[in-house]
């Protein structure tokens, strides 16, 4: 079969797939066509009512964002123990945490404030757990409601083409196929664009208030906006959506989110990563770390 795009090697499909472990992506290590766990691993329990398995990627970070919200509106119930599941080392397939998430993805949450502990997956999922439990950031019925729902899901349901389309043919694949990039660079710029559009109407994506949406939403596309996912500011020239440019400043400037982004993050600067969150002093403790290291 000839191919028609100049830099992509022909391939047709066998009648049957197999599995090519080494394909040569990165991540291909923990990538797999199998569910369920590899090994026998228990998950560690803290003393708080919220336990985290996470790890700081921009769907971890939606979840610590939120509880640092919580916590900084004085939810106390939102007290958690951030525990880091270290995806690239294959954690995620351990018993234990298969058992709160059989998607064997982060972020995974086990609610345990009351008689039997709740396993919540999903980030959009843990999001509105969250805020219904509390009654926050999440407006209570109608339209308002509809709006912020709408905006997460949208979420929810558009990331995938960022992550796993663009950033994984874009960054991430062994060799560059033009169509995958051009495909999934249209879709991305367009998003973008519904984004800006919508931001142009309002301050935050449900409104006038900040909400789960934002939190969804800026992990994403608001490092995207800045340049800072999958080096592809440039390339998709993000300093024309103004007003995606203005909503990520806003949102950055929140000392909530400026918590929650350090959280289970283990890489950058070594003051932006507080590998785990047992207690709000972990984070002063950190800094106090960078003061005064060990003799
Ligand atoms: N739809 C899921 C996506 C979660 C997800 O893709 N998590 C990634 C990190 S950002 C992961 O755990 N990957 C590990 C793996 O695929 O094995 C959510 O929003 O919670």
């Amino acid at each position: 079969m000839t191919d028609p795009t100049p830099n992509t090697p022909a391939y047709t499909p066998p009648p049957v797939w197999t599995w090519n472990k080494a394909n040569g992506g990165q991540f291909a290590n923990i990538n797999r066509p199998t569910a369920g766990p590899t090994q026998d691993e228990a998950l560690p329990v803290g003393r708080h009512p919220m336990q985290l398995y996470s790890m700081g990627t921009p769907n971890g970070v939606k979840v610590t964002v939120m509880l640092e919200e919580l916590l900084a509106l004085g939810h106390h119930g939102a007290e958690y123990d951030a525990w880091l599941v270290r995806i690239n080392e294959g954690t995620q397939f351990d018993s234990g945490f298969v058992a709160v998430n059989p998607n064997s993805k982060i972020p995974a949450l086990m609610d345990r404030s009351g008689p039997q502990p709740v396993r919540v997956f999903e980030s959009g999922a843990i999001l509105m757990h969250l805020a219904e439990k509390f009654g926050a950031f999440l407006p209570s019925s109608g339209a308002a409601r509809a709006e912020c729902l709408s905006w997460l899901f949208w979420q929810m349901g558009s990331a995938p083409f960022l992550g796993g389309g663009f950033g994984h043919f874009y960054a991430y694949a062994p060799h560059k196929i033009e169509y995958a990039i051009d495909r999934y660079a249209m879709e991305v710029k367009r998003q973008l664009d519904v984004l800006d559009r919508r931001l142009a109407e309002s301050a935050y994506l449900a409104g006038d208030d900040y909400t789960v949406a934002d939190m969804a939403v800026w992990p994403w596309y608001g490092a995207l906006a800045k340049g800072l996912l999958y080096e592809a500011g440039e390339f998709l020239q993000v300093q024309e959506y103004k007003h995606v440019q203005r909503w990520t400043d806003r949102v950055a400037e929140r000392p909530a989110v400026q918590r929650g982004r350090k959280v289970n993050r283990t890489w950058g600067q070594p003051d932006s990563q507080l590998h785990e969150r047992h207690d709000a002093s972990d984070f002063e403790l950190r800094t106090q770390d960078k003061l005064a290291p060990p003799a």
